[in-house]
């Protein structure tokens, strides 16, 4: 059974969803004693980040150990705890899998950097000076290191303290299925593999050709040229014996190469995360903000749920711990809750599963720190770095670019409570906590019967009642309106029409049907009349 189409995912943040210990650090310990929490949601999957032993350089995705929990968040009796009640609770975990690189802390790196015959340096890319290649880095610059131990450099796609592993190794990917072995046998129910399109690399590393300083070179590692045999081997020999599923993050991908994994019978990921719809408020370029969001948000959807129908299974997603807050991005700060629960219909009706991100099921905004120094993450440090020394954009500026897209703004710790740290911990969170907490928070949201929590609660049982919501088929109408989207799920004698309002004033509420023939089952306002209120949202059913 693929289960997972049946399911609401969670996605958990450890270092900033409850510390257990108060040590200002999120930890596991934290995540067991919210187990009751994640339960009354009604989510049936949480999605760990990595908790695996790590130097921190890039929280947790530069992994020194695959067989450790990071100290900091507890120990493998923890690990085997939280699985077990989680299991209990009858709730499913997945881990993240990251394995483009690893930290330059990796027992393999700290070998292979030493000297030249090491049996791990092919476990990576060691090439000599005249060897490298012009390729760049995700997070800005070189994707090439200088290594003094042996006089040559070797390859990171992320920072130089994340060096890219060498998967045409077979050694390595030996390796990779042992580490999928131990964390499956010990009861884990599938992965997130961090970027795992990028993978397989051009024998040699030729040049890129692109004359732009990013992401060059990534015509020879975008869905490289080994990619679906490495996947392959995996899914033969490891993923086949386990009831799980895979979600693979897939790195500028379109729908048509994503089916080359996820077509069902060839199963080499169950679902991947893909990006078209970040980019609809200019994501790359996040520098520069667009009148068309709302439109090219619908068109990015729609693709994916057209092309992806009947063939495979799609992922819905607004947030994570890489993406800003999706109220700052896509609803309102003056109609925080009406956004918040509009976005939420308007994105997990349509057919996927829907993945949660801590915090977003009480309407979290961004933190927009102030201080450059409140920012922890190496990519909102290194973009500074890159606007103020290619571009010569002023402090000012790049502060205000990095407000609204540093991937910091998803990881201020979740706000539990109007206490001190929002009751995320009773010492100095590791980041700093958002100042809206004393009105954003659980204890709030709990209290008030119209919360945007219990708004999601109602909403995911809503969902999870209807086949026809789950498996029914997509249809956009109005694709081209840029004020309201409106779509229609479609399953044997059943039809769902779904409209939602991204306007801030009031909309004639259009329609191809004579409404009066449906039934209004689910709307973000208690009163519903001939004209759309700000972000409001309505779903509409019929018998057919
Ligand atoms: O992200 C891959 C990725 O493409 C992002 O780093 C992207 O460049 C960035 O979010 C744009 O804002 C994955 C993880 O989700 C991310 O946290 C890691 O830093 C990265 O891989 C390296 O492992
Ligand atoms: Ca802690």
């Amino acid at each position: 059974m693929r289960w997972y189409k049946e399911s609401f995912v969670y996605q958990i943040y450890p270092r900033s969803f409850n510390d257990s210990n108060n040590d200002g650090i999120g930890d596991l310990r934290g995540i067991i004693e919210k187990i009751d929490y994640l339960k009354d949601l009604g989510v049936d999957v949480i999605w760990l980040s990595p908790i695996y032993d790590s130097p921190l350089d890039d929280y947790g995705y530069d992994i020194r150990n695959y067989y450790k929990v990071l100290p900091e968040y507890g120990t493998l009796a923890d690990f085997k705890e939280l699985i077990t009640k989680l299991h209990a609770n009858g709730i499913k975990l997945i881990m993240d899998l990251v394995i483009n690189h690893t930290s330059d802390e990796h027992e393999w790196f700290l070998d292979a950097r030493k000297n030249k015959n090491s049996k791990y340096r092919d476990y990576y890319f060691f090439r000599d000076k005249d060897e490298i290649n012009n390729w760049t880095s995700f997070f800005g610059g070189d994707a090439w290191e200088y290594n003094p131990d042996t006089d040559d450099y070797y390859l990171h796609l992320f920072s130089k303290r994340q060096p890219d592993l060498n998967l045409a190794n077979p050694k390595v990917r030996e390796e990779i299925k042992k580490i999928l072995r131990f964390w499956l046998d010990l009861g884990v129910d599938g992965f997130r593999c961090d970027v795992i399109n990028i993978i397989s690399k051009t024998e040699g590393l030729p040049n890129g050709k692109s004359i732009l300083p990013i992401l060059r070179g990534s015509e020879h590692y975008l869905n490289g040229p080994k990619i679906h045999e490495y996947l392959q081997e995996f899914k033969n020999d490891v993923f086949k014996d386990y009831n799980m599923f895979t979600v693979g993050e897939c790195v500028f991908i379109t729908p048509e190469i994503a089916l080359t994994y996820i077509k069902e019978g060839v199963d080499e990921l169950n679902m991947v995360f893909q990006f078209d719809h970040m980019a609809a408020d200019n994501f790359l370029i996040k520098w520069f903000p667009t009148k068309f969001k709302v439109r090219k948000l619908k068109k990015a959807l729609s693709k994916w749920q057209y092309k992806i129908n009947g063939k495979g299974w799609n992922s819905l997603y607004f947030e994570n711990h890489d993406q800003p807050r999706s109220i700052n991005r896509f609803g309102s700060l003056k109609y925080h809750k009406e956004s918040a629960k509009m976005l939420a219909t308007y994105l997990f009706l349509q057919q996927g599963t829907p993945y949660i991100y801590q915090g977003q099921e009480i309407g979290m905004t961004n933190p927009a720190y102030e201080d450059l120094n409140d920012y922890k993450d190496i990519e909102t440090h290194n973009i500074y770095k890159f606007g103020r020394s290619k571009f010569k954009f002023s402090h000012k500026r790049m502060m205000r670019k990095i407000k609204l897209m540093s991937r910091d703004n998803a990881r201020s710790p979740m706000q539990w409570r109007d206490a001190l740290y929002a009751g995320f911990s009773e010492s100095e969170p590791w980041l700093k906590v958002n100042p809206n907490y004393k009105e954003i928070n659980v204890e709030n949201n709990l209290k008030d019967d119209d919360s945007i929590l219990n708004y999601y609660r109602k909403l995911i049982k809503f969902k999870k009642n209807s086949k026809a919501l789950i498996y029914g088929d997509y249809l956009e109408h109005y694709p081209k309106n840029k004020h309201f989207a409106m779509y229609e799920r479609i399953y044997n004698n059943e039809k769902y029409l779904i409209v939602a309002s991204f306007s801030e004033k009031e909309l004639k509420l259009k329609s191809p049907y004579d409404l009066a023939d449906f039934e209004l089952v689910l709307s973000n306002y208690k009163e519903n009349d001939e004209k759309l209120k700000p972000y409001e949202v309505r779903v509409y059913k019929q018998q057919i």
